[in-house]
């Protein structure tokens, strides 16, 4: 043990994470309030491009915001400008599928961060996810993909549902949650996201439904007043206020509608904190 620790290598390896570690910390600020945790990181073939991606938590069953840090493997600074595309499949042995994705709307890293996302519906129990990142790095004209293999847990409660709607009985859409994210006793945002799924490897962000949301608590017996029903805004969001009255068990109960028509009313995301 005393020579392993004496040794040059051991000392170059403890340098080098004291370095990268260090490195990586200053440009992980997207939301400096928040914690980030690198969940893969790899080399694009061919791009001379280190791809980092980082969340706010573990690679969860649902909406996961993610943000995507690149650097050039010559320099180690930071890449700010590139075409990201993510392209998340789950291997499930007889079959494969994709899941809903949001590329980084734009090609300029927002502090040297390009914000995603990636809506998993199955959790790794049931396959393997893979994430593949596509990047067209603007900076040295390369491009190229690495791919990720991404442990997907299930929370406690689900964050997001699918169901097939009643107007026509083959229609499926997944509904997940956004916010909140850091619940509070009181007034919250509250934002779920819509995708219909188009095919095995399609699911187009979804603006056609609207959406009823009843809280409640369902080991209480009591709602809460002053809710706004979630709107559509863009890109499959929408967005309303749920209002907590106290800490504990929240269930909100999702009515979802297409025009009059009613093609769910079973499903709820309950909320515990
Ligand atoms: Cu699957």
């Amino acid at each position: 043990m005393k020579k392993f620790i004496q040794s040059p290598l051991y000392i170059v390896a403890f340098l080098s994470v004291l370095f990268f570690s260090s490195c990586s910390k200053d440009a992980v600020e997207p939301d400096a309030s928040l914690d980030y945790i690198q969940l893969a990181s790899g080399f694009a073939t061919g791009t001379s491009t280190h791809v980092e991606l980082y969340a706010t938590d573990s690679a969860f069953t649902g909406y996961n915001k993610l943000y995507v840090l690149l650097k050039d493997s010559a320099t180690g600074k930071p890449v700010d400008k590139a075409v990201v595309t993510l392209n998340p499949m789950m291997d499930m042995t007889t079959m494969s599928h994709a899941a809903p994705k949001e590329n980084p709307v734009s090609t300029t890293a927002v502090n040297h961060f390009f914000p995603c996302s990636v809506s998993f519906i199955m959790p790794s129990t049931a396959g393997k996810w893979t994430l593949g990142i596509q990047i067209q790095n603007l900076e040295n004209g390369k491009s190229g993909t690495v791919n990720f293999t991404i442990n997907v847990k299930a929370p406690a409660s689900d964050k997001i549902f699918s169901f097939k709607s009643l107007s026509d009985n083959t229609t499926t859409y997944f509904v997940g949650l956004v916010e909140p994210s850091k619940p509070i006793v009181g007034i919250n945002d509250l934002e779920l996201v819509i995708y219909k799924k188009q095919s095995m490897m399609m699911f187009p962000a979804d603006s056609s439904l609207s959406v009823i949301m009843t809280p409640e608590m369902p080991t209480m017996n009591h709602g809460s007043p002053n809710n706004v029903d979630p709107v559509h805004t863009i890109n499959g969001h929408y967005k309303g206020k749920v209002n907590f009255t106290m800490t504990g068990f929240w269930r909100l109960n999702l009515k979802l509608k297409s025009g009059s028509t009613v093609v769910d009313s079973t499903h709820y995301i309950d909320i515990t904190f």
